[in-house]
C-alpha cells in the first residue's frame, strides 16, 4: 500500500452510515490528539505525563482509523456501489486494525488509572493486574470474533469475566481503597473514570454480540458492529481523556 492510495478513497456511499462513522471517527481521534498534545505543557510536571498517556491513546486510535475507514471504504466496494451482500461488509469489517487499537490503547487506559493513583501509593502491580486482565478481555474477544465464531458467545463470556475483574477492582477493590485515600480531586476523576469503564466499556459487548452469531443475535442483530464499536471509541478514549485533563486543569491552579 503507498500513501496515495492509503488516503484515497475511491468513493464514498451518502448512505454509508458505517463509513461515516469510520470518518467522523478518525477526525475526532486527531483533533482530541491535537488538544491534548497541545495542551500538555501547561500543567504541572506530575499530570504531564497523564496528558500525554490521554494523546496517545487517541492519536494511536486516530491512525488505526485512518486504516480502518480504507480498508471499509476499499472492500465494502464492489465497482464503486456500497455493497448490500452482507457476506462482503462483513469481511470489510477491519476486525484485525480494530483489535490492534485495543491491545494498545485500552492497557494505556490501564496505566492512566495507576498514574492518577499514584499519588495515593498504588503500587505497579495493580497497574499490571488490570493490564493483564485487559489483555485476557481482548484477546479472548478476538478469538470469539474471528478464530471460533460458533462459540462466540463463551468466549464473549471469559471475556465479559476477566471485564469484570477490571470493573470489581476500580469499584470495589484495592484501586477503590486508594482513591477514597487520596479524596479530593483524584476521588471525583476516580469516580468519573469508573463510571466510563461501567457504563462506557459495556457498549463494546453490545457491538460484539451485534457481530458474532449466538442466542442474542435475535435482540442485537439489528445493529452494526463497526458502528457501536466507533461510537464506544469515541465517548470512551475521548471521554476519558478529557476527565484527566479537567483533573490536571484543577490541580494545577
Ligand atoms: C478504546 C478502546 C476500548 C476502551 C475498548 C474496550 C473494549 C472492551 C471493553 C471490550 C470488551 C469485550 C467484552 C467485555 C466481551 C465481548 C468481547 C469484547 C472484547 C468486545
Amino acid at each position: 500500500m503507498n500513501f496515495t492510495s492509503f488516503l484515497a478513497v475511491s468513493k464514498m456511499a451518502p448512505d454509508d452510515y458505517v463509513g461515516f462513522t469510520f470518518f467522523v471517527g478518525c477526525m475526532a481521534m486527531m483533533a482530541a490528539s491535537a488538544f491534548f498534545f497541545l495542551s500538555m505543557n501547561s500543567f504541572d510536571k506530575k499530570w504531564k505525563t497523564s496528558i500525554l498517556v490521554s494523546g496517545l491513546i487517541t492519536f494511536i486510535a486516530a491512525v488505526h482509523y485512518l486504516y480502518m475507514r480504507d480498508y471499509w471504504g476499499s472492500n465494502a466496494y464492489i465497482d464503486g456501489l456500497l455493497s448490500s451482500d452482507p457476506d462482503v461488509l462483513k469481511e470489510a469489517s477491519p476486525t484485525f486494525f480494530r483489535y490492534v487499537d485495543w491491545i494498545l490503547t485500552v492497557p494505556l487506559m490501564c496505566v492512566e488509572f495507576y498514574l492518577i493513583l499514584k499519588v495515593a501509593g498504588a503500587k505497579k502491580s495493580l497497574m499490571w493486574r488490570m493490564i493483564l486482565f485487559s489483555v485476557i478481555m481482548l484477546v479472548t474477544g478476538y478469538v470469539g470474533e474471528v478464530i471460533d465464531r460458533p462459540n462466540a458467545w463463551l468466549w464473549g463470556l471469559i471475556s465479559g469475566a476477566a471485564y469484570f475483574a477490571i470493573a470489581y477492582d476500580i469499584w470495589l477493590g484495592s484501586a477503590k481503597k486508594l482513591a477514597v485515600e487520596a479524596g479530593g480531586s483524584v476521588l471525583k476523576a476516580h469516580k468519573a473514570l469508573c463510571w466510563f469503564v461501567l457504563v462506557g466499556w459495556v457498549i463494546y459487548p453490545i457491538g460484539y454480540m451485534a457481530g458474532t452469531p449466538g442466542w442474542y443475535e435475535g435482540i442485537f442483530g439489528g445493529l452494526n458492529l463497526d458502528v457501536v464499536y466507533n461510537i464506544g471509541d469515541a465517548i470512551n478514549k475521548i471521554g476519558f481523556g478529557l476527565v484527566i485533563y479537567s483533573l490536571a486543569t484543577e490541580n494545577s491552579k
